[in-house]
């Protein structure tokens, strides 16, 4: 029999992206209910093609459910996640309420696949879209070198803040396209007037910062690269800075990435190894003007990666230039393929 899949939060942002990616995929699926809050109950959506009725999240609805996909926001899934988990299904949750869970794992296949198998409270967590935008490309390089420590510049997507961010840079495009605005301080700001989800314009500008304010001036977003990054490479003690930008992007984050390693480093290595990595594009010709940039890369599976120089003042370091799509891997993909490694696992039980 092949398992029973519910989506939780079906209608979302990353939900509607999940619908189309499972569409595409190896299908592992037997059942594939669509779950959200009662307000879109009865909605039909498709996916493999078939339309299916979404049903409202309740207790009920978890019977039979193998594993249960939770795109929702972190009170939603700290509520009913356990909930799912007490029906018999295995969570994978794409919330930040158990990230740092210490008996939750913090799963990306092609980094600690092997994390997934030990799952005390039956939950999976899925990282941060910041932190996967990179991380892939980042364990390859570990795995060879030994990383010692990452500083991180990230320029994030305002589809990262949901529709209502999407809705936003739109709006704000549209009133200061063919104006000469953005030659004076503030003109900007007082024709977009309301700036949406983000403390400043997205239109014409970017904003150091994402997220929200933590302790001693860090952003959530930027001690979630910290964490989440220790966490998935199995480094507690890794050195790792971030800061966290939004620019007029729709969907992919960037980072620029000053990676650290224990052993000296060639270009010529990374290169070869980041060619080989599962996941991950080499994109590195820049006299030819290859690189990564969102514009191209939107809407694609892998952790693009080019740029690729080994620092002037340190044998030991890299600089990198990454892109990934922050509703595909950063989201709905690495979540589904986090429960198609359950799905193998509960087929040859
Ligand atoms: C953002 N990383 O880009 C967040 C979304 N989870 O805002």
């Amino acid at each position: 029999r092949k398992p029973t899949l519910a989506v939780v939060g079906a209608t979302g942002a990353v939900g509607t992206v999940m619908l189309s990616i499972l569409s595409e995929r190896a299908d592992v699926w037997g059942e594939i209910r669509l779950i959200a809050s009662p307000r879109s109950a009865g909605r039909k959506l498709t996916v493999r093609g078939e339309q299916v009725e979404v049903v409202a999240l309740c207790e009920e609805a978890f019977e039979g459910v193998d594993v249960a996909m939770f795109d929702v926001p972190d009170e939603v899934s700290a509520q009913w996640a356990p909930v799912a988990a007490s029906k018999g299904a295995v969570v994978v949750d794409n919330s930040g309420a158990f990230r740092m869970d210490p008996d939750v794992p913090l799963v990306v296949p092609e980094v600690n696949a092997h994390a997934a198998r030990v799952r005390p409270r039956g939950i999976i967590a899925n990282p941060n879209c910041t932190t996967l935008s990179m991380i892939v490309a980042m364990g390859a390089l570990h795995a060879e070198f030994g990383l010692s420590e990452l500083i991180v510049s990230s320029y994030q997507a305002v589809s990262g803040a949901g529709k209502e961010g999407i809705d936003a840079l739109r709006e704000q495009i549209a009133l200061v396209a063919g104006t000469e605005l953005g030659t004076h301080p503030g003109d900007v700001r007082r024709a977009v007037g309301e700036t949406g989800p983000f403390p400043a314009p997205m239109a014409l500008n970017v904003v150091p910062f994402a997220g929200s304010l933590k302790e001693d001036g860090w952003s959530s977003e930027e001690l979630k690269v910290r964490n989440e990054s220790r966490k998935i490479l199995g480094l507690p003690d890794l050195r790792v800075t971030a800061t966290c930008v939004r620019v007029p992007v729709i969907t992919t984050h960037s980072l620029a990435v000053h990676a650290r390693f224990e052993n000296e480093v060639t270009v010529e290595a990374a290169h070869e190894i980041l060619a080989g990595a599962p996941g991950v594009v080499l994109c590195d010709n820049p006299a030819e003007g290859e690189f990564p940039t969102p514009a191209d890369v939107v809407g694609t599976d892998p952790t693009w990666v080019g740029r690729v120089r080994r620092s002037l003042d340190d044998p030991n370091a890299l600089e990198l230039f990454v892109c990934g799509d922050n509703l595909r891997k950063g989201a709905a993909l690495n979540t589904a393929q986090i429960g198609e490694v359950i799905a193998a696992e509960l087929t040859a039980a």
